[in-house]
């Protein structure tokens, strides 16, 4: 693989608020993108289209084998999977089960690079520091952090295993812009989503690798060190809405609830649920 060549990239959750910005920008950067997801094609998408559930293998292998009957598959960008808190089985499912799909098919069809939108939820726990390492011990807020920890360790056996290059994008708030006090620090913008992936995808040799996928904020508190050895330099700053956001801030202890840990909200009370969902309610 020649990085930083025209790659054939299969994208799942291709229909998503991310995956739509990532699809585009990818086709932008020359590359054939293939998109993946629950629902039909969407408008104005120019690849490959596979309707499929990445929770189910058999779908999924049918999905490596019709793109191989065109060609060998470089990379796969999995970005499926619901973007909030639910049970934990349906958290295991949407996050790990959906991750072990691809990255079995991917074994048996020799794709050798994976870039997973995990979330800051998968260390949502931590308290606030000055400075957030990805080397910090995982410590999720939610079974949506629960699931995101997993499957990052899956992406690690995958790797150790079969010499996979996984790329773990421990995302903060993908937003056209921030919209709260928190978010001017957890900011990822379109642009950035897009520069971040982008280098996921040629960073020669990454192994298995951690980042945090947020942009070049001024209130920013998360290492950028890992993604910027990974190429990934980000060019927008949250700051320029700081002025608004602030002034539309009405709730001056919720934001100091928020601010406290990296999760934000994720880490506070209001999302304390059983585990499971039981039959008799
Ligand atoms: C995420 O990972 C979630 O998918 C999204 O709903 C937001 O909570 C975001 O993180 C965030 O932390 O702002």
């Amino acid at each position: 693989m020649l990085y930083g060549a025209r790659m054939r990239v299969l994208v799942s959750g291709a229909a998503g608020s991310i995956g739509t910005v990532v699809c585009s920008g990818l086709v932008d950067r020359g590359h054939d993108v293939a998109g993946l997801d629950l629902v039909p094609e969407q408008e104005g998408f120019t690849g490959q289209w596979f309707t499929a559930d990445c929770a189910d293998p058999d779908a999924v292998e049918a999905v490596f084998a019709g793109l191989s009957s065109s060609g060998s598959l470089d990379a796969v960008v999995h970005l499926a999977g619901r973007p909030s808190e639910s049970s934990l089985t349906d958290e295991l499912t949407s996050h790990v089960v959906t991750t072990a799909a691809l990255l079995d098919a991917m074994v048996t069809h020799g794709v050798t690079r994976i870039v997973y939108a995990s979330s800051n939820h998968a260390v949502g726990r931590t308290p606030r520091s000055d400075l957030l390492p990805v080397e910090t011990r995982p410590r999720p807020d939610t079974f949506y952090g629960v699931a995101k920890v997993a499957a990052e360790a899956l992406l690690s056996l995958y790797a150790d295993r079969h010499g996979i290059d996984a790329v773990a994008t421990r995302i903060g708030s993908f937003l056209p812009q921030p919209e709260s006090p928190r978010a001017l620090s957890t900011w990822l913008s379109h642009d950035d989503a897009v520069r971040m992936v982008q280098a996921c995808l040629t960073a020669p040799d990454p192994g298995f690798a951690v980042l945090y996928g947020v942009s070049d904020n001024t209130r920013g508190w998360w290492d950028l060190g890992p993604g910027r050895a990974l190429g990934y330099h980000p060019e927008d700053d949250a700051e320029r809405f700081a002025e608004q956001v602030l002034a539309a801030s009405d709730d001056p202890d919720r934001d100091a609830a928020e601010a406290a840990h990296v999760g934000g909200p994720f880490a506070t009370d209001s999302f304390n649920r059983p585990a499971l969902d039981r039959a008799g309610g």
